[in-house]
C-alpha cells in the first residue's frame, strides 16, 4: 500500500470508530453532558456511583428543587428536552418578599416572559437519565464509584456492585462528579494548578409546608423570600402543592436551637408567618430530622488535563447557593464546551484548553456572585432594604433600559457571559453614581435660578447687610 492510501485508510477508521467518552458523575450535568457527547456520536458510559434514582424509592440527598433560569433550558433545548422539563416545573414571575409583620409584597422579575422555574431536582434528573438512553450509543452503569484513575493511559478505576475493583478505559475522561470530585484528585497532584476549597459559617436544612384544603398554602407562581439578614429563609412550589422552604443560618445558631419550643420561639421570633403554614407539628419533626448541611465554595484552575480529562458542573466549581445558578452554570458548562467542539473540530488536544480558557473566567466570576450576595444579603439585606434595592434597579432599568439591566437580569435572563455581566454591572454603578452627582449639582443649581427668576421683587441686598443680619441673630452669638 502507498503512503497516501494508507493515510486514507487510517482517517476512515478514525471517524467511523468514534472516540470513548466517559462520564463520571450521573447527577445533574454528568447526565446532560453525556446526552451532549452522544448526540455528537462519540461511545458513551456514564458512571454514577448511587443506584439508579428512577428505581430507588426514597432518593437522599441535597435541595429537593430548584430554579432553573435562562442558561440551563438552552442547554436542555440543545438535546431537545426543554418543552418537557419546563412542563414539569413551576413559573414564579417575581419574588414574595414576606416581612417580620407578615406583610407579603410581590416584586416581578421582569417583563412577562422573564420567570424563573421550580423542578424537583429528582424528577429532572430522571429525565436526564432516561434522555441519555435514547441514544443508541451510550449506557449506564449505576454503583460505580470512580476510586481513581490514570492520566497516563485514562484507565479509570472503580469499586463496582460485587465490592470488586473493576478497570475501564476511555480517550475522555469527563469528571461531573459534584463538590467533591474523585476525579479532580488527580488534578491536584499536577503542577500549577489552583484550587482552593472553603466552607461559609451558614447552614441549611430544608423544611416542607402542606398544601391547604387542597391547595398551594402560599401563592405558588412565586419565589418566597423571607430576608432577615444572618437568618434567610425561601420557599419554592413542587408540583404536589407543597413548598419546600429552606432556612439559611449559622450553624452556631442552629446548635442553639435544642428543644421544640426553642423552635418555635425562634419561628415566632423571626418568620412568625411561616409556622401555621408549616403546622407546628411538622416544624418540630422536619427541623430535627436531619443535621443542618454545609455549603462549600470551589474553585479552581485549569479545568483540563492535556487531552484526556475535563471537568464541567460543581466539580470544577462548587458555589454558595445564594445566586440560584449552580445547576445553571453546569448546565451552560456543557454548551459552551459544544461550541468549541464545533470550532476546533473535536480535536481534544485543541478543544480542552480553549475550554479552560474560555470558561475558567466566567465560573469563577459567578462563583464570586454568589458569594458577593451571600455576604450582602447576610449583612444587611431585610425585607425594607430588599424591596428598596429592587424597586430601585426596576426604576433605574425603566428610565434607560439599554444603559441599565439589574445584575439579576443580566445573570438569570441572559446569556451574557458571567465575568461580562460583572464588567457591564461595575460600569453602570459608574453611570449611575455619577449621574446622581450631575444630578445633585443641576438640582441645586437650577433651584438657585428658579428662586432668583421667580422673586424678582427680592430687594437687593449688599454683603454688609446681610452680615447686620446674621449678626442681629441672638442664638449665633452664644
Ligand atoms: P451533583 O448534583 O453533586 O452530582 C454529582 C453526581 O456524581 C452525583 O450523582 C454523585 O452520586 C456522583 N458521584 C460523586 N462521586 C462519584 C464517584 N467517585 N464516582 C461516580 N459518581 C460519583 N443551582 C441552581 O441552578 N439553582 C438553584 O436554585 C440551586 N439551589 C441550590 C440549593 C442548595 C441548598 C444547594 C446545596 C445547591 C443548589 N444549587 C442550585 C446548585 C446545584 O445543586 C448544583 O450546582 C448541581 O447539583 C451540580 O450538579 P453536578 O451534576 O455538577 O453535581
Ligand atoms: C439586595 C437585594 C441584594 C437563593 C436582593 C441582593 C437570589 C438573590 C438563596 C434567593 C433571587 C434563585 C435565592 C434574588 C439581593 C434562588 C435569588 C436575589 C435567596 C436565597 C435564589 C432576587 C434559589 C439578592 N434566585 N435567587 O432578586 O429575587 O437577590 F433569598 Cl437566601
Amino acid at each position: 500500500m502507498d503512503g497516501a492510501s494508507m493515510d486514507h485508510s487510517a482517517k476512515m477508521k478514525k471517524s467511523s470508530g468514534k472516540k470513548k467518552v466517559a462520564v463520571v458523575g450521573g447527577g445533574l450535568v454528568g447526565a446532560l453532558s453525556a446526552s451532549f457527547f452522544a448526540k455528537r456520536g462519540f461511545d458513551v458510559a456514564v458512571f454514577e456511583s448511587r443506584d439508579d434514582i428512577r428505581c430507588a424509592k426514597v432518593v437522599k440527598g441535597r435541595s429537593i428543587n430548584l430554579a432553573l433560569s435562562h442558561r440551563g433550558r438552552q442547554a436542555l433545548k440543545h438535546i431537545g428536552i426543554e418543552e418537557k422539563i419546563v412542563s414539569m416545573g413551576i413559573p414564579m414571575h417575581a419574588r414574595m418578599i414576606h416581612s417580620l409583620n407578615g406583610k407579603c409584597s410581590p416584586i416581578p422579575y421582569g417583563r412577562k416572559g422573564q420567570y424563573i422555574l421550580s423542578v424537583g431536582r429528582t424528577n429532572l434528573n430522571k429525565e436526564l437519565l432516561t434522555a441519555v438512553e435514547a441514544y443508541p450509543n451510550t449506557e449506564l452503569n449505576f454503583s460505580h464509584k470512580l476510586l481513581d484513575w490514570s492520566p497516563e493511559t485514562g484507565t479509570m478505576t472503580f469499586h463496582g456492585l460485587d465490592g470488586a475493583e473493576k478497570e475501564i478505559q476511555a480517550d475522555l475522561v469527563v469528571g461531573c462528579d459534584g463538590a467533591f470530585s474523585a476525579t479532580r484528585k488527580q488534578f491536584l497532584r499536577r503542577s500549577r494548578f489552583d484550587y482552593s476549597q472553603t466552607y461559609i459559617p451558614h447552614g441549611y436544612i430544608e423544611l416542607s409546608m402542606p398544601p391547604r384544603n387542597g391547595e398551594f398554602a402560599m401563592e405558588p407562581n412565586f419565589l418566597h423570600i423571607w430576608p432577615r439578614n444572618t437568618f434567610m429563609m425561601i420557599a419554592l412550589p413542587n408540583l404536589d402543592k407543597t413548598f419546600t422552604c429552606t432556612l439559611f443560618m449559622r450553624f452556631e445558631e442552629f446548635e442553639k436551637i435544642i428543644t421544640g419550643d426553642e423552635l418555635i420561639a425562634f419561628f415566632q421570633k423571626n418568620f412568625p408567618d411561616s409556622i401555621q403554614l408549616i403546622g407546628v407539628d411538622a416544624l418540630k419533626r422536619d427541623f430535627f430530622k436531619l443535621p443542618a448541611q454545609a455549603m462549600v465554595w470551589v474553585k479552581c484552575s485549569p479545568y483540563h488535563v492535556s487531552d484526556r480529562c475535563v471537568l464541567m458542573g460543581d466539580a470544577a466549581h462548587a458555589m454558595v447557593p445564594f445566586y440560584g445558578q449552580g445547576m445553571n452554570a453546569g448546565f451552560e458548562d456543557c454548551l459552551v464546551f459544544n461550541e468549541i467542539m464545533d470550532q476546533f473540530n473535536e480535536d481534544f488536544a485543541a478543544v480542552l484548553p480553549e475550554y479552560s480558557r474560555v470558561r475558567v473566567p466566567d465560573d469563577h466570576a459567578m462563583c464570586e456572585l454568589a458569594m458577593y450576595n451571600y455576604i450582602e444579603m447576610r449583612s444587611h439585606v431585610n425585607s425594607r432594604y430588599f424591596l428598596f434595592r429592587k424597586y430601585l434597579d426596576g426604576a433605574l432599568h425603566f428610565i434607560m433600559p439599554k444603559t441599565i439591566i439589574p445584575l439579576y437580569t443580566m445573570i438569570t435572563f441572559t446569556r451574557t457571559r458571567y465575568h461580562e455581566a460583572v464588567i457591564q454591572w461595575q460600569w453602570q454603578n459608574k453611570v449611575i453614581t455619577r449621574g446622581l452627582w450631575i444630578f445633585g449639582t443641576m438640582s441645586i443649581a437650577g433651584g438657585t435660578y428658579l428662586l432668583i427668576k421667580h422673586c424678582p421683587k427680592m430687594p437687593p441686598v449688599t454683603v454688609e447687610q446681610l452680615w447686620n443680619r446674621v449678626s442681629g441673630l441672638k442664638w449665633l452669638r452664644t
